[in-house]
């Protein structure tokens, strides 16, 4: 039976091109800038994005956490939503490696996206007492992930990021997903990212690549990026094997999205329809789809294990909330099959608590 793993667009394999690509490498030591498939990666990641330059990173994780490294100093604040991946999947990274504090904050909607009034309040500007820790990042990220996929138009983000700029402070994008958030908005990912500082992307979610991730920015910030890399130990040697295949990634994937986002709508529609589960479908617009079970008796750790028996893999990200994404291993047939097998275990809880209250009927009576 084949395995449909909804867990992630991070568990995609790498295509046949790919594979080939990553053959025919054309290599060398990139510690000395001398791997030419990487160097052509980079110029081609700052070329599409419209950034002066642009750093391959092993992990989308590192290439954030070089971002507020280098835009924070210790003591400072990052204004974050609440539910932004910097703040809660990545470790402790901000305070332990830039000894910067998060500034969670809410989205007044409830939608996972700022909006100015959400973020001024929280901030700390150069008038601001010299007591209290200065707001040196503000961090926001397109297609939002824990916001269930949602996405940030070039309207609000130009304005966000123009008024952070009045106050002297930067942005930062987390543009894990701003392929995704791009497909969905009709914009192009240099329009998007434009008004941002610096940006990450991650060639290891919808596009498929194996491995890695680009951060961008001025030549002057990705110059220091190089180097804070390496005190991490991400400097790559012969990394042209993985550029190659993140190449045919960032060249070819972005052209299919659009297929994973249809997916992921049809796989809402038909939550929607289960009773018991809630999703809402306003929110479902890119590859990623929040649902609550709570309704339905089980928790979300119970109903991914009886998933998983039954072939489907999902994530639990709370105790009654469940995370599916898209991606170009699963087709429309297995948003079909992945759906029939919630209803199946739906339906034998159902009928297992029927049966147990019957139970409880005839010993009490
Ligand atoms: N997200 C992963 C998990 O960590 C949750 C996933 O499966 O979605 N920014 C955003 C918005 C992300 O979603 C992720 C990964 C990252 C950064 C970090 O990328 P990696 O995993 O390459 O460090």
């Amino acid at each position: 039976m084949k395995l449909i793993d909804l867990r992630s667009d991070t568990v995609t394999k790498p295509t046949p091109a790919m594979r080939r690509a990553m053959m025919d490498a054309e290599v060398g030591d990139d510690v000395y800038g001398e791997d030419p498939t990487m160097n052509l990666l980079q110029e081609r990641a700052a070329e599409i994005f419209e950034k002066e330059a642009a750093l391959f990173v092993p992990t989308g994780s590192m290439g954030n956490q070089i971002a507020v490294k280098l835009h924070t100093r210790p003591g400072a604040e990052v204004v974050i939503e609440e539910r932004g991946h910097i703040y809660n999947y990545e470790m402790a990274a901000m305070s332990a490696i830039s000894g910067a504090l998060a500034r969670p904050v809410k989205s007044a909607d409830g939608s996972g996206l700022l909006e100015w009034g959400d973020i001024e309040a929280a901030i700390h500007a150069n008038d601001a007492p010299y007591y209290v820790a200065p707001t040196k990042l503000i961090a926001l990220e397109n297609s939002h992930n824990l916001a269930g996929g949602a996405v940030m138009t070039r309207e609000r983000t130009e304005e966000l990021c123009a008024q952070a700029h009045r106050l002297g402070i930067p942005v930062h994008l987390d543009g894990a997903r701003i392929f995704n958030a791009a497909v969905s908005l009709n914009e192009s990912v240099a329009a998007l990212a434009r008004p941002a500082d610096s940006v990450m992307f991650c060639l290891s979610k919808g596009l498929g690549a194996p491995i890695g991730s680009m951060l961008l920015g001025t030549k002057d910030f990705i110059n220091e990026a190089r180097a804070w890399r390496k005190l991490l130990g991400g400097g790559m040697r012969q990394a042209g094997v993985i550029a190659a295949a993140a190449l045919v990634a960032l060249e070819e994937s972005p052209a299919r999205l659009a297929d994973d986002h249809r997916n992921a709508r049809r796989l809402a529609e038909g939550l929607a329809e289960i009773e018991g589960v809630e999703v809402d479908l306003r929110r479902v617009i890119t590859n990623i789809v929040i649902f609550d079970v709570a309704e339905t008796n089980l928790d979300a750790n119970t109903v991914c294990a009886e998933l998983q028996k039954r072939g489907v893999l999902a994530s639990a990200f709370s105790q009654r909330r469940i995370r599916m994404v898209t991606h170009y291993d699963v087709s429309r047939d297995d948003i079909d099959r992945a759906l029939a097998a919630l209803q199946s275990v739906i339906e034998e809880r159902r009928a297992q608590s029927g049966s147990e209250e019957r139970g409880a009927t005839i010993s009490a009576q």
